[in-house]
């Protein structure tokens, strides 16, 4: 089957809602020889992207985006075991969560597998994380990175509120951002040393970084 076709197909089966479905076709693309971020890209996060458009404009209710969003979790988590094991030496350590106040964590997910593929320690504290527990955390497992993910415009907030109190105490860490309202102006705009707008990103400035 053409590559297209199954993106096409892994794009309809998020905005279907259908778990199954969606669960099949990571598994047919990635013996198609597909890699995990190639069919996620053009076809899971195409269909959850129109999936967010649809709730948007009213056609899509909460219920199925629910759905949506468990079909999404399905195929993310088919194509992120698939994610080759990282080098056996680790880059460095990084803690990652979504702030308080916000559970979208699909995201997150996908930055940890690829953080993990590319030889990083990735600490994850979850969803619905308060700032101080990424400081408490990044401090008792010895982090160099700290990134935080917020997909509401009212959470994002909550990265500023980490930036703000590591560079009061004079902490160490590095702190990246991402998640849909954040870009490269808000990162400027609070401080954090890093924006990332996907997880190939994720790992390229966190690499910048600890170049540095
Ligand atoms: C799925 C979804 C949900 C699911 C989440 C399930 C889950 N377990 O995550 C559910 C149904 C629970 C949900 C709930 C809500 N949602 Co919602 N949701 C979405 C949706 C459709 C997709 C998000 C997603 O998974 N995207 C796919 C992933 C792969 O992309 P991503 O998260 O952006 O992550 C990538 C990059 O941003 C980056 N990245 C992200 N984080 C980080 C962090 C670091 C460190 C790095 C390096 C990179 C990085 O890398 C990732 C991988 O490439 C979005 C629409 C959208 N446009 O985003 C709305 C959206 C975010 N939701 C929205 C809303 C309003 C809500 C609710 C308030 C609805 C309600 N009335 O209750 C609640 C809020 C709940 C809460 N308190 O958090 C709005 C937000 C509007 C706003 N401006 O604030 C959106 C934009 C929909 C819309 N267009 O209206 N939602």
């Amino acid at each position: 089957m053409a590559n297209e076709e199954l993106y096409k197909e892994a794009c309809e089966a998020i905005v279907n809602a259908d778990r199954a479905a969606a669960e099949d076709v990571a598994r047919r693309a990635l013996a198609a020889g597909l890699t995990p971020g190639d069919i996620m890209q053009n076809g899971f996060v195409k269909g959850i992207q129109e999936v967010g458009e649809l709730f948007e404009s009213g056609e899509m209710f909460l219920p199925e985006l629910m759905m949506a969003a468990d079909a999404m979790a399905g195929a993310t988590e088919i194509t992120n075991a698939a994610l080759e094991v990282g080098e056996q030496t680790t880059k460095g350590s990084v803690v990652i969560g979504t702030v308080q106040g916000d559970v979208h964590d699909i995201g997150k997910a996908i930055v940890i597998a690829y953080l993990k593929a590319n030889g990083y320690e990735v600490t994850d504290l979850g969803r619905d994380v308060p700032a101080q527990s990424f400081i408490d955390k990044a401090q008792e497992v010895g982090a160099q990175v700290i990134g935080m993910s917020a997909l509401l415009t009212t959470t994002m907030e909550e990265q500023k509120k980490v930036v703000k109190m590591v560079k009061e105490a004079g902490l160490p860490y590095k702190t990246v951002v991402g998640g849909a309202p954040a870009t490269q102006r808000w990162a400027d705009q609070i401080g954090a040393d890093a924006y990332a707008e996907d997880a190939n990103d994720g790992v390229k400035k966190i690499d910048a970084l600890l170049a540095k």
